[in-house]
Parts: C-alpha cells; structure tokens; sequence
C-alpha cells in the first residue's frame, strides 16, 4: 500500500511564514527556514512553500527564500503562488523546486498545466484548487480565495487532470486554519473521481483528523500549516501516533 505522506505548508507572506483562519487574519508564525529545516529534519515526508505575497516584482522577493529554504532540506519540495508563466516555473525550478504549485494563472489559462508538464513532466506539476461551498456547490475560487470563478470543483479538477497535472492540492477555504478536521467528504469524492493523487489541505488540527482522513478517504496525503506551526504536535509525534494507529507513513526520526 502507498505510504501516506505528511507535508507541512510554509505560506509566505513578505518573507515570513504566517498562518491565519479561512484565509484571512493572516499572523507570522515563524522563521521560512527554521520551519522548513525543523520539518524536513523531523521526517515530513515532502514541503510545500506557498507565497500568498500580493507583492507586483514577486519573483525577486521569492527567489532568494526559494534557494535557502531549499539549501536546508533534504525531501521533495514543491513552491507555489503567483506562478503565472513559464519563466516563473524555470526561476523557481532553478532554485531548488522539485515541483511548481499552480493555482489561480491555471484557471485563466487551463493550457499552461499542459505547457509546464510537456517541458517539466506532469510530476512537476501541482494544481493547487481553493474551493468553498456557494449554495452547496463546492465552487473553485482564486487570487488567495477572494474570487469566485463559478467553476465546479470537480469538474476543474478533472480537467486539471485531462491537461496532464500530476498532483491535485485540494484546500478547503471554509476549513483552513480552523483545526476542526479536513473537509472529508469533498476529499473523499474528488479523491475517487480523479486517478492522480489528490492532496488534502485545510482544518488539519488534530492526530485523530489524519486518521479520519486516512481510513475514510482515499488521499495518500496530507498537507497541514497551524498544527505544526504552533507546535501542538511535531512531524515525528504525529507520525509515530499515526503508525500505531495502523496507518502507512513512512520512516520518521
Ligand atoms: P491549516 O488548516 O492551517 O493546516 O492550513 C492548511 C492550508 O489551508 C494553508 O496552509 C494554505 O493552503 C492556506 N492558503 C492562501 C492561503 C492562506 C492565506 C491566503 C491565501 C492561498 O492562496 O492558498
């Protein structure tokens, strides 16, 4: 059986790493890098460094970070945010990316995921979808969740899938950073719907929620940020709980 992963998010906001609740109320919760080394070195299986920056010249500020956080960890490492063109892609590839997360550039533009994945491989691309409950359809939203895009979650990702993404990075809007649990049943069905693998994000707050979300779906990953971050739990304790809860994680320190 695939070992379930466990990836820590760094969102980046003006060079800090900062966590809010649904998006917004955003606080710095730590050093990128210190993060980053602490996850990496407590068996976090890969990182996802997401810059939620609103900054016009983001590739200058973005950069830089890219490259040290990269020099401090030794497991795969996916950036996102405001990935918008190819050379953005070939910036954050040469600073030590092993995988580009693109969200909002892929909407208004669903052929640059065929592009980035016909010259980088569909493994180096992750589609990265917020979505959020409008009259009980689970809607794509994008520019850091602030606009709707009437696109059905689903039907996006499916399409997402048919354009040669390799991962899907499915964040519920409504459960980021409440610590209340993931979004099970969204999860669960666009887990089936899709053959790539789907990567649950959002709500994360708990050990009892990764299991929940390991035995009721079928995503092989999950990403958090507030319950690492404010160190309720570290990467290796919640690994080690989730071994002796029977599930497949791979080696932790
Ligand atoms: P937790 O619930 O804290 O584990 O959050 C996991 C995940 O939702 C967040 O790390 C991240 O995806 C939130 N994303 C964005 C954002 C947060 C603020 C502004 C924009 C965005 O564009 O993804």
């Amino acid at each position: 059986m695939l070992k379930k992963r466990i990836i820590p998010c760094l969102d980046i906001m003006d060079g800090k790493a900062v966590k809010g609740t649904n998006f917004k109320g955003l606080k710095v919760a730590g050093d990128p890098v210190e993060l980053a080394k602490r996850y990496s070195d407590e068996g976090a299986d890969e990182l996802v460094f997401l810059d939620i920056s609103a900054t016009i010249e983001k590739r200058s500020t973005l950069v830089p970070l890219v490259e040290k956080v990269a020099r401090a960890i030794n497991i795969p490492f996916t950036v996102g945010g405001g990935i918008g063109r190819e050379e953005d892609v070939k910036a954050v590839i040469n600073a030590g990316a092993d995988k580009i997360g693109v969200n909002s550039a892929a909407v208004a533009e669903p052929e640059l995921i065929a592009r980035i994945a016909s010259q980088y491989g569909s493994q180096c691309v992750v589609v990265a979808i917020d979505t959020k409950r409008v009259h009980n359809e689970w809607q794509v939203f994008v520019h850091g969740g602030s606009k709707p895009t009437g696109l059905n979650t689903f039907e996006w990702a499916r399409k997402a899938e048919e354009l040669g993404a390799g991962e899907i990075l499915l964040t519920s809007i409504e459960h980021d950073g409440m610590k209340s649990g993931f979004a099970i049943n969204l999860t669960d069905m666009l887990s089936q719907l899709v053959h790539i693998p789907v990567i649950a994000s959002g709500g994360a707050g708990h050990v009892s929620h990764f299991v929940e979300l390991f035995t009721q779906t079928r995503v092989n990953a999950a990403l958090a940020a507030s319950i690492l971050h404010y160190g309720e739990v570290s990467v290796s304790q919640l690994k080690q709980q989730l071994f002796a809860a029977g599930i497949a994680v791979r080696p932790f320190r």
